[in-house]
C-alpha cells in the first residue's frame, strides 16, 4: 500500500521526452515513504485507488508540477539597500556604488553586525515568500561575511532554514564575493584566507555543499578564482561561478575547466565560453531579476545555449543589491519576456535544470518514480499560466517529502 495516491490531476512531469512539459492529462501520483511510487495515467494504475493507498486525494482536475527549485540565492543577509536603489535611479551605476564603499560591502557590515537569530528571522521571512509559490528546494550562498566567523555564521543559518521549514537547502560558500575593507590592496592575501581557512573550516563542519566566486573587475580575477577552485577540489567540493555578469572575464571557460555545476549570469559570455560549458556539461543559470533591476541591456546568448544544447536554469538571485526578488514565478515571466525563453524552457529552468545545477538530478526536479515526493499543485488551466499572469499566485497546495505542508 502506498501512503497517498493522487487522482484526477494533470501532471507536468517536466520529464524531457514526449509531450510538452512532459504532460500527462488525467494522471495519478502514488507516494510511498516520501518518494514517488507511481507517476502516469490514471488508467495505468495497477488496481482501484482505494486498494492502492491509505489515503486517496482528489486533485479536482488541477495541475501538479515538481516542487520548484530556486538554484541561486543569497537569501541570508543583514540590512537593506533600498537607498542604493534610489541612488541608481538617480544615475549612479552599480560599479560606482560598489567602488564608493556601498554595494556588497555595505551588506557585509550589516551581516557582521547581526546575530545568528536576527539573520535567521529575516531569511525566514524571505524564504516564506518563496515557499508560498511552491518552492521546495533552494540554494543559499554565504558571501556577506568575508571573514571566517561570519561566513560560517551565514552557512549555519542557511542550514537552520531546513530545520525550520519544509524545504531542502543546498549551501554554497561564496567567500570570494568581494574584497573586505580590511584587505584593501591585498586581494591575494584575502584569497589565501578563503583557500586556507574558510573552505577547510566550512568543509570540516559539514556546512557547505559547493564553492562559488564572483569573477569580475569588481570581484576577483580568473587567476584568483582558479585558486579558490583548487581549494574546493582539494576538499571534494563542486564549484560554480558568478561569470560574465558585467564583462567577459573568460569565467565560463574557467568554470568549465573545473567541471563546474553551473556558470551563472552570463550576459557577456563569449562563444568560446558557451562551447566550453557545453563540453563540460555546465548549466547556464540565468538571472533575469538582476538584469532587470540593474537595467542591463545585454542579454545572455539564449540562441547559442539552445543551439549547442547548454541546459538553462532560471533563478531569483535573491539578494539585497542587484535582485531583491522573492518570487520565482515572476522570474519565470521575466525569463520569457526579457530573455526570450519559452514557458516550457523557463519552467524546466526552475525544476529539472535547476536540480541539475545543484547536482540533484537523481533525486529532484521531475515527477518520476523514485524521486522525492516534492510536489506543487496549482489552480491553473495549463502550465503556461505559471509564467503568464504576473502577480497571480495560483498555488493550491505543496507536498514536501510526501507530507502536506501545514
Ligand atoms: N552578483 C550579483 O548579482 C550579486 N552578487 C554578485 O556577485 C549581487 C550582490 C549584491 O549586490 O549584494
Ligand atoms: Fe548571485
Amino acid at each position: 500500500m502506498w501512503d497517498t495516491l493522487w487522482v484526477d490531476v494533470n501532471l507536468a512531469t517536466m520529464v524531457d521526452v514526449g509531450a510538452p512539459y512532459g504532460a500527462v492529462q488525467d494522471g495519478a501520483v502514488g507516494v510511498e515513504a516520501g518518494r514517488l511510487a507511481y507517476v502516469g495515467p490514471r488508467t495505468g494504475l495497477p488496481g482501484s485507488p482505494k486498494n492502492l493507498a491509505t489515503e486517496v486525494r482528489n486533485g479536482q482536475g488541477r495541475w501538479m508540477t515538481p516542487g520548484l527549485i530556486d538554484c541561486h540565492t543569497h537569501l541570508v543577509y543583514g540590512g537593506n539597500r533600498a537607498h542604493e536603489f534610489e541612488q541608481r535611479l538617480a544615475g549612479a551605476s552599480y560599479e560606482e556604488i560598489a567602488k564608493a564603499g556601498g554595494g556588497i560591502v555595505s551588506t557585509v557590515r550589516a551581516t557582521r553586525g547581526a546575530t545568528e537569530a536576527q539573520l535567521l528571522t529575516s531569511a525566514l521571512a524571505r524564504l516564506d515568500r518563496l515557499l508560498g509559490e511552491g518552492v521546495t528546494t533552494i540554494e543559499v550562498k554565504s558571501g556577506y561575511g568575508l571573514d571566517l566567523g561570519t561566513e560560517l555564521k551565514m552557512l549555519r543559518v542557511a542550514r537552520q532554514l531546513a530545520e525550520r521549514r519544509p524545504v531542502s537547502v543546498r549551501t554554497t560558500l561564496l567567500g570570494a564575493h568581494a574584497l573586505p575593507p580590511e584587505f584593501h590592496g591585498r586581494p591575494d592575501d584575502y584569497i589565501d584566507l578563503v583557500c586556507r581557512e574558510m573552505i577547510p573550516a566550512a568543509a570540516e563542519e559539514g556546512l557547505v555543499d559547493a564553492v562559488d566566486a564572483f569573477c569580475e573587475t569588481i570581484g576577483f580575477s580568473p587567476e584568483q578564482t582558479a585558486r579558490v577552485f583548487d581549494a574546493a577540489v582539494a576538499h571534494d567540493l563542486p564549484v560554480k561561478l558568478h561569470a560574465e555578469q558585467l564583462s567577459d572575464q573568460g569565467g565560463a571557460q574557467l568554470a568549465a575547466r573545473y567541471g563546474a555545476l553551473s556558470a551563472d549570469h552570463l550576459e557577456y559570455v563569449s562563444m568560446q565560453g558557451v562551447e566550453a560549458m557545453k563540453q563540460a556539461g555546465t548549466v547556464a543559470v540565468l538571472l533575469p531579476g538582476a538584469f532587470y533591476v540593474l537595467q542591463e541591456t545585454r542579454k545572455p546568448p539564449i540562441d547559442a545555449f539552445r543551439r549547442l544544447g547548454v541546459p538553462m536554469a532560471v533563478s531569483t538571485d535573491c539578494n539585497p543589491g542587484s535582485s531583491p526578488v522573492t518570487s520565482l514565478l515572476l522570474i519565470l515571466n521575466m525569463a520569457c519576456v526579457l530573455f526570450g525563453l519559452t514557458i516550457e524552457e523557463a519552467l524546466a529552468g526552475a525544476t529539472r535544470i535547476a536540480a541539475q545545477a545543484l547536482g540533484l538530478s537523481q533525486s529532484r526536479g521531475t515527477l518520476e518514480v523514485g524521486k522525492a515526493a516534492d510536489l506543487a499543485v496549482w489552480d491553473i488551466d495549463s502550465p503556461a499560466d505559471l509564467a503568464y499572469a504576473v502577480g497571480a499566485n495560483p498555488l493550491k497546495e505543496v507536498v514536501y517529502a510526501g507530507k502536506r505542508k501545514s
